[in-house]
């Protein structure tokens, strides 16, 4: 499983933001708020780099160059696999108004490429090295989406390491929304917390304005479909009881 889930120890400082849907701007900005050259300082991206919801303006193609550059690079730099990147993994279509968003990124690549190959088959390779959880000492449990009410046992969650991308855990983690009624409840996400022995779980994907706490869960949105922008900046010394002393960590980008 080790390259799946990332571990992080009980100190150090943590930022984390969540779908950026191809906004170079964004992306910047958080890069500021981190310091590369400090080790014990994170920074994670829980997924969805990429497709921007209009190909003129999408800088899928320049955060996917950096963050490949960066992930070699520092071992304090880490992002999270979103559905829309799995979805590039496991050739599966995507619709956004219509738009085919799978299709559309050979455009964007060749917009700024010139060329689609060999960059596309570069991306889809760094895709498959990304992770798809980070679990801190303190007791944060971080992924693109989730839970998935299928996980009953600590044997039945490690399973996911052992598939491929098409297994149906996977795809839970991946494309679960916390407002479908049969995706997960806020049982589920207690259940899950217990079973992986952490406190509080943090994800993107479902579009919510600013942030939600949903049972020990919260939701958040760092870029995409929010008016306020909100991110993760956490002492990872800290201790975490429940989803309050996560919530009080949370910072704002107004405007
Ligand atoms: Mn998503």
């Amino acid at each position: 499983m080790g390259d799946k889930l990332i571990e992080l120890p009980n100190h150090g400082r943590l930022i984390v933001v969540t779908d950026l849907h191809g906004n170079l701007d964004d992306y910047n900005h958080y890069l500021n708020l981190w310091d590369e050259s400090d080790p014990d300082f994170h920074i994670v991206f829980t997924g969805d780099l990429i497709h921007g919801m209009d190909e003129d303006t999408d800088g899928s193609v320049q955060i996917l160059d950096d963050a490949m550059a960066k992930s070699k690079e520092y071992s304090n730099f880490h992002t999270l696999l979103g559905n829309h990147e799995w979805a590039h993994i496991t050739n599966k279509e995507i619709y956004k108004n219509r738009q085919p968003l799978v299709l559309g990124f050979k455009n964007v690549i060749s917009f700024s490429k010139g060329f689609i190959e060999p960059h596309l088959t570069n991306y889809i390779k760094f895709f498959k090295t990304m992770p798809y959880f980070v679990k801190t000492e303190n007791g944060l449990f971080i992924s693109h989406s989730g839970p998935s009410d299928k996980v009953r046992n600590m044997e039945g969650f490690n399973k996911i390491f052992e598939g491929d991308y098409s297994g149906p855990i996977l795809y839970d983690f991946l494309w679960n929304r916390y407002n479908s009624v049969t995706d997960y409840t806020k049982a589920d996400v207690s259940r899950f917390l217990e079973i992986v022995g952490s406190k509080v779980m943090v994800v993107g994907h479902c579009p919510v304005e600013s942030y939600k706490v949903f049972g020990s869960q919260i939701i958040m949105s760092s870029s995409f479909a929010t008016k306020v922008k909100t991110y993760l900046d956490i002492d990872l010394s800290m201790e975490i009881n429940d989803v309050k002393d996560v919530q009080k960590q949370l910072k704002f980008i107004i405007g």
